[in-house]
């Protein structure tokens, strides 16, 4: 049967152009809604831009333009952004798109009907960057704890929103729908905060003009996050008819608003809610934050640049982390993953087999169990996954079936044996690898469909055999590696690479020494390192910082002897210089870490060879 399935990202302020973060909450959103059509459900996906509000009229001001004629110059980089990157949304809303500013308005009249709006007076402590006020509490060092910047003091006649009232009926939703705040471990920190108490919450401003007017005292703008949340609403198709959202994905940065603020307005209008809001991590760029200030921002065409492949972008945000987790980004990590995973995993595949059955042909009658490497058992795995968002997962599960059938290939010799059906077998599976990749990585499966004969990306056309007739001829490679230059050493030892030749040479280059951990502490700001303080012997001291917090407790390293990589080129991590590395085992999807610690009895400053 055909399921509605409706998809959302937060709706981007067109302050600046789109970079990677943005481009990331997009592009997940835009492989749930292919993985759903695949499935044949009716799927609407919706993205857009939060026109309104102090931050765009200030940013709008200092470059001497008007507001809507600075956003309307600015959206169009955000729809060409997602162009780039095959993004296929339903609908591009701004919050200045006419039917959505009739919504807001209805929405507000309905809520001050019903009693849950009120006129008072607000002083508070603001953030002009995140459009919201701040308590005393909240603040870091006097401010604002996202963009650490002052807060302002503010005072001025407002229209507060009975936010308090909700408290009891929010609690009951988190209870009855333990899924409605995911990740499971975002939920706790809501409910904690939202069982502290509720303080009523303004919604309406006198202080500048960019904004939607309350239909009951046209000296107000509405707050950009009542006139924002509700574009999930007024986009939600022709009559609304895809609403509620079957989810919501969203950055861990605004969860609150979300979470708390959202349902309750929808309450407040007797609305039915959102099935799930799922709130995703954090990137950093080379471990730090991105940040114009700091020259930390990648722009989509800079992102696209780094291997020239679009897809090696999409594949890289999706794989790199588990959605829920933080994740850095660095040039050399995705030039990696493109040389490794795309070109010699994926791209060899499809060009070897390609080109032996150009030269040899294809016979699909001869064993019949032979043409099932893959079959429907994959297709419905991967939608396990891909229900509970596991998008990297999902990528995992692909690529294993990708190395099943390169090691096919290799186990069988097929350039010798010249066997035809063992051939149609790996051709069929190239077939059903592309169907599933689809949602990934689109234009990629989409050649693999014009080499192999043409299909339809549906789960349907999962079940259908590759068709013997379809004349192929050996690809052209799919992904152009990146020179490994360009990459840098360190990045290398860490190796997110497959085993390699490495000369004695090269190997010779490392000191790799017995170290006894003398020291283990926290980084403020840090969820993952810890700083470790070392004793290498005749080396002396050393401090490195590991990314090992997810995994060890500090008392099951202190003390320990460990392995270290003495002369690797020293690196900034957190303000902390960290002198080498050390060595540690890392499952494919770093959901595990294992360091690999000798015997006691050997002492520090051993070398090992
Ligand atoms: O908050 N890592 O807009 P915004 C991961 N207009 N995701 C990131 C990111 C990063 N470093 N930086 C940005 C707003 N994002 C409001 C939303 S919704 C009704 C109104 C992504 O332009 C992530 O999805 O600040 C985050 O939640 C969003 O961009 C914030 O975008």
């Amino acid at each position: 049967m055909e399921k509605k399935f409706y998809v959302t990202t937060p709706i981007y302020y067109p302050n600046d152009v789109p970079h990677i973060g943005h481009a990331y909450t997009t592009i997940v959103a835009d492989a749930l809604a292919r993985w759903n059509r695949l499935k044949g459900n009716k799927v609407y996906f919706l993205t857009g831009t939060d026109d309104h509000g102090k931050k765009i009229a200030e940013a709008a001001e200092k470059v001497g333009k008007s507001p809507k004629e600075f956003v309307d110059n600015l959206v169009p980089k955000f729809k060409e952004a997602w162009k780039k990157l095959n993004i296929e949304y339903d609908r591009f809303i701004r919050t200045t798109d006419k039917d959505h500013e009739k919504l807001v308005k209805e929405m507000l009249q309905k809520a001050y009907d019903r009693g849950d709006i009120y006129l008072g007076e607000y002083e508070g402590l603001y953030c002009i960057g995140c459009e919201a006020y701040y308590t005393e509490k909240d603040l870091v060092d006097g401010c604002c704890p996202i963009h650490k910047r002052p807060v302002e003091n503010v005072k001025e006649e407002s229209y507060f929103f009975r936010l308090s009232k909700y408290q009891k009926r929010l609690l009951d939703l988190y209870k009855k729908n333990p899924k409605f705040i995911s990740p499971k471990n975002r939920k706790q920190e809501v409910i904690n905060r939202v069982k502290e108490g509720l303080k009523d919450l303004s919604i309406s401003r006198t202080s500048f003009d960019w904004g939607i007017q309350l239909p009951f005292n046209k000296k107000h703008v509405c707050y950009v996050w009542f006139d924002a949340l509700f574009n999930y609403l007024s986009g939600a198709g022709k009559n609304r008819e895809f609403w509620p959202a079957d989810i919501h994905l969203i950055g861990k940065d605004i969860t609150w608003f979300h979470t708390v603020y959202w349902p309750a307005f929808l309450m407040s209008v007797g609305e039915d809610l959102p099935k799930q809001v799922f709130a995703h991590g954090w990137w950093t760029f080379d471990k730090e934050k991105i940040s114009k200030s700091r020259g930390k921002v990648i722009n989509i065409d800079e992102l696209i640049g780094i291997t020239g492949n679009k897809d090696s972008v999409r594949y890289f945000l999706l794989r790199a982390t588990p959605f829920g987790d933080d994740g850095d980004f660095s040039n050399d990590a995705m030039i990696i993953r493109h040389n490794n995973e795309l070109a010699n995993k994926l791209g060899n595949l499809v060009s070897r087999v390609s080109g032996l059955i150009e030269k040899i042909g294809i016979d699909k009658e001869k064993n019949k169990k032979m043409s099932r490497l893959i079959d429907e058992k994959s297709f419905n795995e991967i939608d396990i996954l891909m229900k509970n968002f596991e998008v990297d997962k999902s990528l995992n599960k692909i690529f294993s079936l990708i190395d099943k059938c390169n090691e096919y290939v290799q186990k069988r010799r097929i350039w010798e044996t010249k066997n035809k059906t063992e051939l149609y077998a790996v051709g069929d599976a190239i077939k059903k690898i592309s169907i599933l990749l689809w949602p990934f990585i689109p234009e990629t499966s989409e050649k693999i469909a014009r080499i192999f004969g043409d299909w339809e990306f549906s789960g349907k056309e999962f079940e259908i055999p590759l068709d013997t007739e379809a004349k192929i001829r050996k690809s052209e490679p799919l992904f152009v590696k990146v020179e490994e230059e360009k990459i840098n050493k360190e990045e290398k030892i860490i190796g997110v690479m497959d085993s390699k030749e490495v000369g004695f040479d090269e190997w010779s280059k490392l000191d790799i020494r017995v170290a006894k951990v003398e020291k283990i502490e926290d980084i403020p700001g840090a969820d993952k390192l810890y700083k470790l303080s070392l004793d290498v012997g005749e080396l002396g001291k050393r401090t490195i910082c590991a990314g090992l917090k997810p995994f060890y407790p500090k008392d099951k390293i202190l003390g320990r002897k460990i392995i270290y990589f003495s002369n690797l080129k020293p690196r900034m991590m957190k303000g902390i210089e960290s002198q080498g590395m050390l060595l540690a085992a890392t499952s494919d999807n770093h959901s595990k870490v294992s360091i690999l610690m000798p015997s006691e009895d050997i002492e520090v400053g051993s070398r090992i060879s």
